[in-house]
């Protein structure tokens, strides 16, 4: 039975604060960022097996500096921290690890069974955000190619991509089949030359996830984490004297995809979860460099290095059940090449991925959903609930771009409504924005331990200030 949740709730909210970016001149970027900027993420950088190759968190925002390590987790959550993962390896033998596949295996991609992403049969909305390897060139007239360009040669490894599949069920259809670059470099605290080479998109929520009962986040799948490492370090983890082996019976190799199970406060059942055999790959050659896993069809999403010899599909499918069964991941007819759609060459790698479907858990209440609710919108606003029980969590609302509206000084208004009151309205903040501002912000506080079950839509209305009018407006779905 749901509560219902009153207007004096909405308006006790607390906590507002504003401010905008300026980077200097709008860049090509500007135009291109979607609902998934703000976003928060665990990511890690390409780096030599000489140095610790930790993952990082990105907090939700735009970052001014680099990302710090990722953090310990809330009491008994899971640790992503290398030395909670690999307890078997001693501190100096982490510098071993190097992580080139990531993910907490809540990739839900709408994937079918022939390996057809097809959201609008599964009934969810599906989309990918993925990196790029810093060599790739991007097809012509796509972001990748812009943004590889911007640099005059290689600079687009440190980028966050997505891409919204066409059919998507419960999110805004303007956004169906478009790539953007969510999160550049720049906006994650990296220089142009760093390269990012495994990114998940829900390992600070799940950290984070604190007051469970209330059930807050619903992941389907909190309690693994599925890896890859490069073949360095494969290499050298194999030539360690470990007994027991590390990860169960046979070595392992960069081409191999590890499993481990956060089970009783630690990291436990390490295993070789794939073999490059199941992969249809070579153990020593290949390398698988990014890594998924869909809950839902239970199958291991992943991508291996581009190298001369091997010419595979970017981006395939392992399903459960099935060893030595790969398909190519497709969408649409299922004819269409997924990097064209991606806006990729053939020869260009992918080397980071992760599949995001909040809606999938049933209840988003972390992450917004852009949706039509009758007022015009554009396509560059995203919003993320950042847990820190507190006792408040923190709503970031980021507002980019210019959709169809003509740059201009103005005022961007936040703006909370009850799904079951559409009539009345709580100003949560306003923030001026001038023609050459980026992007803008506006933090907020919610309650930490929630009222139950109410839809509410947070919308930004772009205001001219001499005129008073909305020139531009985006909507967002969330629940309380
Ligand atoms: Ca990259
Ligand atoms: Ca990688
Ligand atoms: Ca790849």
């Amino acid at each position: 039975m749901y509560k219902v949740l009153n207007i004096g709730l909405l308006s006790s909210l607390l906590l507002s604060s504003a401010h905008a970016q300026t980077q200097g001149s709008l860049s090509a970027v500007t135009r291109a960022r979607g609902p998934f900027s703000v976003y928060a993420h665990f990511h890690s950088l390409e780096s030599s097996t000489s140095t610790t190759d930790s993952g990082l968190l990105k907090l939700a925002g735009d970052q001014q500096s680099a990302p710090g390590e990722f953090p310990a987790p809330a009491s008994g959550l899971p640790d992503y921290r290398l030395a909670s993962m690999f307890p078997m390896l001693s501190s100096q033998q982490l510098d071993l690890v190097q992580i080139d596949g990531f993910s907490t295996g809540n990739d839900l991609l709408g994937i079918d069974v022939s390996g057809v992403i097809d959201p609008g049969a599964q009934g969810v909305w599906a989309a990918l955000m993925f990196s790029v390897k810093k060599t790739a060139r991007g097809r012509g007239g796509s972001w990748v190619r812009v943004r590889s360009a911007e640099f005059g040669g290689p600079g687009v490894g440190a980028d966050i991509m997505s891409h919204v599949f066409a059919g998507s069920v419960g999110i805004d259809q303007q956004l169906w089949g478009r790539t953007f670059v969510e999160q550049a470099a720049g906006h994650i605290g990296h220089a142009a030359a760093a390269e990012i080479d495994a990114f998940d998109a829900f390992a600070p929520l799940i950290a984070t996830n604190v007051n469970p009962p209330n059930n807050l986040i619903f992941f389907p799948n909190s309690n693994f984490v599925y890896l890859s490492l490069t073949n360095a370090s494969a290499t050298s983890i194999n030539a360690l004297p470990l007994s027991p082996a590390p990860f169960g019976d046979g070595p392992v190799t960069g081409a191999s995809i590890l499993r481990f199970e956060w089970t009783g406060g630690v990291w436990a059942n390490h295993q070789v979860y794939r073999t490059p055999a199941q992969l249809g790959l070579e153990g020593e050659g290949d390398e698988v460099d990014a890594v998924g896993y869909d809950p839902a069809r239970n199958a291991i999403v992943f991508s291996h290095m581009v190298r001369p010899g091997q010419s595979r599909p970017q981006l395939e499918v392992s399903f459960d059940g099935a060893p030595g069964t790969i398909l190519t991941l497709s969408h649409g007819d299922g004819t269409e090449p997924l990097h064209s759609a991606l806006g990729i060459r053939f020869d260009d790698d992918i080397d980071a991925l992760c599949g995001i479907d909040p809606e999938a858990s049933t209840i988003s209440r972390y992450l917004g959903t852009p949706v039509v609710v009758g007022l015009p919108q554009s396509m560059s606003f995203s919003i993320s609930r950042v847990r820190n029980g507190n006792p408040w969590d923190v709503a970031h609302m980021q507002v980019s771009g210019w959709g169809n509206a003509a740059r201009m000084d103005s005022v961007v208004n936040f703006y909370a409504v009850l799904e079951t009151d559409l009539n009345n309205s709580i100003l949560l903040g306003s923030v001026a924005r001038t023609a050459d501002q980026q992007s803008v912000e506006l933090t907020y506080g919610i309650p930490t331990v929630p009222e139950e079950g109410e839809n509410f839509y947070v919308y930004a209305s772009m205001i001219d200030p001499l005129s008073g009018g909305m020139t531009n407006s985006w909507v967002q779905k969330m629940r309380f």
